[in-house]
C-alpha cells in the first residue's frame, strides 16, 4: 500500500471513531482530510518534505501534525488513544477486514455482540440480518473475514520465516552435540505460509541437543522440554517443534516430518502393499519387523521403487506416480536463475538508484535485472511518462557502461488501463527490452471484464509478461475474478509469459496456477518486484513457487542469457 493510502486509512479511522463519540466537528475534519489524501496524486512524503502538508485543502495544523507522526513512526497516538477509549468488544470486532468503528459499535450495542466468537455465531445463525444495512451477503463476507483473521493469527509468510530459520540453524549447528539439523514440515516444502516450524536434529546426546534448542536467543516461552521432543514459542508467536533422533534414523524422521500428510498417507499405503511398514523410525518388513532403510530419504524412496522426490513436490499431486515411473521433472534451481525480471528504482516508488541495483545484482551473482518502474497513470507511485522513460534509458546506458558484469535491461511495469490498452504508447514501449503489463485498479470488476482486459493487454505486441496476474495479497486481498484458463490459452497463442511475482505477500501466480500455465504452453518469468535493495533477495521465493509448480529450467524465462532474452521480444 502506498503511504497515501496508509495515511488516509488512519485519518479515516480516527474520523469514524470521533463520529461514534459524537464529536461531529473534528470527525468531519478528519474524514474530509482522509478523502483529500486519497485523491492526492502526489506522494505524500514529497509534500511533507516541502513542508506543505498544511497547504493540502482540508488539512490544518493539527491534522498535519498527525500525518507527520504517521509518516515518521507508522503510528498515531490520537488513534491509539481513541481505540483505547472504545469498549473492548468493539476494538476486537474492528480487527476484522470490512468492519469499521461505526458498524462494530452497532453490533455491540444493538445485538449485544461482545467478541469475534459471538459475531461468528450470530452470522452463522443469520441473526445479523436484523440489523439495518446487514444482509445475507454481508453475513457471508463477515464469516470470510473471520476465517482470514484466524488464519492470519496462526500462519506466517514464508518470506518472513526464512531469516528466522537461517538464524536458528546457525545457532543449533554451532553445538558439538548436534550432528545434523534441518527444518522439515511445510517450511521444507516451501509452502507460501507456514503454521509452525518442525526442527529435526540428529544427535547421540539428546539431552545436550534439546538443551541447546530451548536456549536459543529468540525463544520467548518453553512449552515443553524433553530429551527427544520439545516445543517453544519464539518472540513474535511462532511455534517451533524440535525432534531429536539418532543419526541412523535421521532420513526416516526427515521423510515423516516433511509431510505433507497427504503425501505420507499415500506412501504408507504403497509400503503396506509391498509388505513393508513405514513410520518415523524407518521402513520395516511387516514380517519380523526387520529394518530395511532409515538413514537417508533416498534409500527409503529407493526401496519403495521410487526416485527421491524433492520436498516442494510432496503434496500428493501426482508426484508419487511420477516417481514410481522415474519420470519426475528436473526442477528449476536457484543457481540457474540468470536475472531478475521485475525491479523498481527511485525513478518511481523504489528507494534505490539504478547504480545500486546493478551493484546489488552483481553481489547476488545475477547477469541482468529488468528495471521496470511504474508507468504514468500510477501518480501515487510517481510513474514514468514518455519523457522520463527516455531519460531513464540514458541513465541505464550510462550505468551499463560503468558497472561491468551485469546488464540493466530497459523495462517498464506498464499499467493496463480499464479498456485493456497500455498506459504508454507503442512508440515508447518499442524501445524497451522487457515490458511487464500489470493491472492495478478495478479489482471489483466481474470476471468477464477483467479477463477481457487482460487479454486485450496481451495483444499489444510489446508486452513480455503479465505482472502479478491475479492481484492477490496473501491474507489481505483475494485475487480479482479472472478466467485463468482463457487467459492462459490466449497467452500461449500470443507468446506472452505469466509472472511469478516473488514478493512475499504476493507469490502470484501461485504454485497451482503456475503449473496450469506450463501445461497450457505458457512460459513463466520470475520477478522480485523489489522496491528496496534487500528485497532483490526475494528471488528464491519465486523459485520455490516454480518448483512447487513442477517447473523446469526451460519453463522459466530467467534461465535465459541476456542475448536469448532479447530475442524473445515479440514486437
Ligand atoms: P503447517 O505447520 O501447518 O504449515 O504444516 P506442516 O505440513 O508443517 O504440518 P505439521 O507441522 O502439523 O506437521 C509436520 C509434518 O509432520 C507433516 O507435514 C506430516 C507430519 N505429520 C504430523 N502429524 C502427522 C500425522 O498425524 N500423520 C502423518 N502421517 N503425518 C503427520
Ligand atoms: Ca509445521
Ligand atoms: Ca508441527
Ligand atoms: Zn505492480
Amino acid at each position: 500500500m502506498s503511504a497515501n493510502a496508509d495515511v488516509a486509512a488512519v485519518l479515516y479511522e480516527i474520523g469514524e471513531i470521533l463520529t461514534i463519540k459524537d464529536d461531529r466537528f473534528r470527525s468531519r475534519a478528519y474524514l474530509l482530510a482522509a478523502q483529500r489524501i486519497t485523491s492526492l496524486t502526489e506522494d505524500i512524503h514529497k509534500v511533507k518534505e516541502r513542508g506543505e502538508l498544511d497547504k493540502i485543502p482540508g488539512v490544518g495544523k493539527s491534522i498535519s501534525a498527525t500525518i507527520t507522526e504517521i509518516l515518521d513512526t507508522g503510528e498515531s497516538k490520537v488513534l491509539e488513544e481513541l481505540r483505547e477509549s472504545l469498549p473492548p468488544g468493539v476494538r476486537q470486532l474492528m480487527e476484522l477486514e470490512g468492519i469499521g468503528p461505526k458498524n462494530a459499535m452497532r453490533l455491540v450495542e444493538e445485538l449485544k455482540i461482545g467478541s469475534i466468537d459471538d459475531l461468528e455465531k450470530a452470522a452463522k445463525e443469520g441473526r445479523l440480518r436484523e440489523l439495518k444495512g446487514f444482509g445475507e451477503k454481508k453475513e457471508q463476507n463477515i464469516l470470510q473475514s473471520i476465517g482470514d483473521y484466524r488464519n492470519k493469527q496462526t500462519r506466517f509468510l514464508l518470506g518472513a520465516v526464512l531469516p528466522v530459520v537461517d538464524d536458528m540453524l546457525a545457532w543449533i549447528k554451532d553445538s558439538p552435540a548436534i550432528l545434523k539439523a534441518e527444518v522439515a514440515g511445510s517450511y521444507r516444502r516451501k509452502r507460501e505460509t507456514i503454521g509452525d516450524l518442525d526442527l529435526l536434529v540428529a544427535s547421540n546426546d539428546p539431552d545436550a541437543a534439546s538443551q541447546r534448542f530451548v536456549e536459543m536467543p529468540p525463544v520467548d516461552r518453553v512449552v515443553s522440554h524433553g530429551a527427544t521432543k520439545s516445543t517453544v514459542f519464539l518472540k513474535g508467536h511462532m511455534q517451533v517443534d524440535c525432534r531429536v533422533v539418532p543419526p541412523e534414523a535421521y532420513g526416516a524422521a526427515l521423510q515423516y516430518f516433511t509431510g505433507s500428510k497427504e503425501h505420507n498417507v499415500k506412501l504408507r499405503g504403497i509400503s503396506v502393499k509391498l509388505g513393508y511398514k513405514l513410520n518415523e523410525y524407518g521402513l520395516f518388513m511387516r514380517e519380523g519387523d526387520v529394518l530395511v532403510a532409515s538413514e537417508t530419504e533416498e534409500e527409503i524412496y529407493a526401496k519403495l521403487g521410487m526416485s527421491w522426490i524433492p520436498p516442494e513436490m510432496r503434496e500428493n499431486r501426482g508426484e508419487i506416480e511420477a516417481a514410481m515411473e522415474h519420470k519426475l521433472p528436473k526442477l528449476v534451481e536457484l543457481d540457474q536463475m540468470k536475472g531478475d525480471l521485475h525491479c523498481h528504482s527511485k525513478w518511481s516508488e523504489g528507494t534505490m538508484t539504478l547504480r545500486e541495483v546493478a551493484e546489488k545484482a552483481l553481489g547476488l551473482g545475477l547477469e541482468y535485472v529488468a528495471i521496470t518502474d511504474h508507468s504514468k497513470s500510477l501518480g501515487i507511485a510517481h510513474g514514468l511518462d514518455e519523457k522520463r522513460l527516455s531519460e531513464q534509458a540514458k541513465e541505464i546506458e550510462a550505468v551499463n557502461r560503468e558497472v561491468k558484469g551485469v546488464t540493466l535491461l530497459k523495462g517498464i511495469e506498464c499499467d493496463v488501463k480499464a479498456d485493456g490498452s497500455m498506459d504508454l504508447p507503442d512508440s515508447s514501449l518499442r524501445d524497451l527490452d522487457f515490458v511487464v503489463a500489470s493491472i492495478h485498479s478495478g479489482f471489483k470488476n466481474d470476471e468477464e471484464t477483467m479477463t477481457n482486459r487482460m487479454i486485450a493487454a496481451m495483444h499489444n505486441e510489446y508486452v513480455s509478461t503479465i505482472g502479478h496476474p491475479t492481484g492477490r495479497i496473501i491474507q489481505k486481498r483475494k485475487p480479482y475474478s479472472i478466467n485463468l484458463d482463457r487467459v492462459l490459452e490466449e497467452a500461449a497463442k500470443q507468446r506472452v509469459s505469466m509472472e511469478i511475482n516473488a514478493y512475499p505477500e504476493r507469490l502470484d501466480l501461485d504454485d497451482v496456477s503456475s503449473r496450469k500455465a506450463i501445461e497450457a504452453g505458457v512460459t513463466v518469468t520470475i520477478g522480485t518486484d523489489a522496491h528496496a535493495l534487500n528485497q532483490m533477495e526475494f528471488l528464491p521465493l519465486g523459485v520455490s513457487v516454480a518448483r512447487r509448480a513442477w517447473l523446469t529450467a526451460k519453463d522459466v524465462v530467467n534461465t535465459r542469457s541476456v542475448k536469448e532474452l532479447v530475442k524473445l521480444r515479440r514486437g
